[in-house]
C-alpha cells in the first residue's frame, strides 16, 4: 500500500512512523509513506498556502491551488507505483464521518490512499470536489489534520495482511476485535497482595478461552454497551450478556 500524506507540517510524523510496527510494516515493504508538503506546491514566490476569507472575518482558509497541484503530483506518483493507480483521497476534518474500525478494515483493501491534513482556521471549500471521503477521529477539536492522519495510518496498516505477526494479530481477530480486551495478567503470581486468578493458572485451555471470552463481554457491557452492537455473537455470547443483564437488572 502506498499512503500519500499531503501536509505543511511532514516533521511531525517522523517519530511516528519511524518507531514499533509502522517502521517494520516498512522494512518489510508492506507499506510506504510518501510525505509531501503542499507548501512546496505554492503557485507564488512567497509560498502563500492561505488566504483571508471571502466575505471577511477572522482567520486564513487554505488556498486550493496547492493542495491542487500537490493532489495532482500524487495521482502522478500512485500512478507509478501502484499497479491499478486509484488512489483514495481522505481529507481529515472534524466535519468528517467518524472513524471506526470498519473504515479502516474498508481501507486496508486499499492499494493508495492520499490524505489531506487540514490546518488553520478552514480550506476553501472547493477542496472538497476532490476528495472520496471525509475522515474526523472523533468528537473533539485538534489544531491540525496530522494526528488523524497518524491515527488512520496506524489502525489501517495494522490490518494488512502480513504486518503484525501471527502471535500479534491472533490476539486479534475480527471476533475481538468489536469487544473490549479481556483482563491480561504476567508473572508473578501475586503481587501487592493481588492474585492472578486461578483459572489462568489452572492449564485448562478451553475453560480459559471460555473465561476470556465472557470477561470481554462483561467488560464491553459495563463500559461501552454501544460496541456490542456491531459486535458478531454466538449462542453462547448471547447466552452470557442475558446473564449479565439479568443481574444487572436484578
Ligand atoms: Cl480529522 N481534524 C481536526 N482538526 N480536528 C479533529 C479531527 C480532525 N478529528 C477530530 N478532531
Amino acid at each position: 500500500m502506498l499512503i500519500q500524506i499531503l501536509t505543511l507540517f511532514p516533521q511531525m510524523f517522523t517519530g511516528v512512523l519511524e518507531s514499533s510496527i509502522l517502521k517494520r510494516a516498512q522494512e518489510q515493504n508492506l507499506v510506504k509513506f510518501e510525505l509531501i508538503n503542499f507548501r512546496d506546491f505554492a503557485t507564488d514566490k512567497h509560498h502563500m498556502v492561505d488566504d483571508t476569507p471571502y466575505g471577511g472575518g477572522s482567520g486564513m482558509v487554505l488556498k486550493p491551488e496547492p493542495i491542487f497541484r500537490a493532489l495532482q503530483y500524487a495521482h502522478q506518483q500512485n500512478r507509478q507505483q501502484t499497479e491499478r493507480g486509484k488512489a483514495k483521497v481522505i481529507l481529515l476534518t472534524p466535519q468528517g464521518k467518524v472513524f471506526k474500525q470498519e473504515i479502516a478494515r474498508e481501507l486496508a483493501t486499499a492499494e493508495g490512499l492520499i490524505m489531506i491534513c487540514g490546518h488553520y482556521e478552514g480550506f476553501d471549500e472547493r477542496i472538497r470536489s476532490w476528495v472520496d471521503l471525509e475522515l474526523s477521529i472523533g468528537d473533539y477539536v485538534l489544531t491540525g489534520g496530522e494526528p488523524a492522519a497518524m491515527v488512520v495510518s496506524d489502525a489501517v496498516v495494522r490490518l494488512i495482511p502480513g504486518v503484525l505477526g501471527s502471535s500479534e494479530s491472533a490476539q486479534h481477530d475480527s471476533f475481538s476485535e468489536y469487544l473490549l480486551d479481556f483482563p491480561q495478567y504476567t508473572r508473578p503470581v501475586e503481587f501487592e497482595g493481588m492474585r492472578v486468578p486461578d483459572i489462568l493458572l489452572s492449564g485448562h485451555h478451553a475453560m480459559i478461552e471460555a473465561w476470556r471470552r465472557e470477561q470481554a463481554l462483561i467488560r464491553t457491557a459495563k463500559r461501552r454497551p454501544d460496541l456490542l452492537e456491531n459486535a458478531p455473537m454466538s449462542e453462547e455470547d448471547l447466552k452470557i450478556l442475558k446473564a449479565i443483564g439479568e443481574l444487572n437488572n436484578g
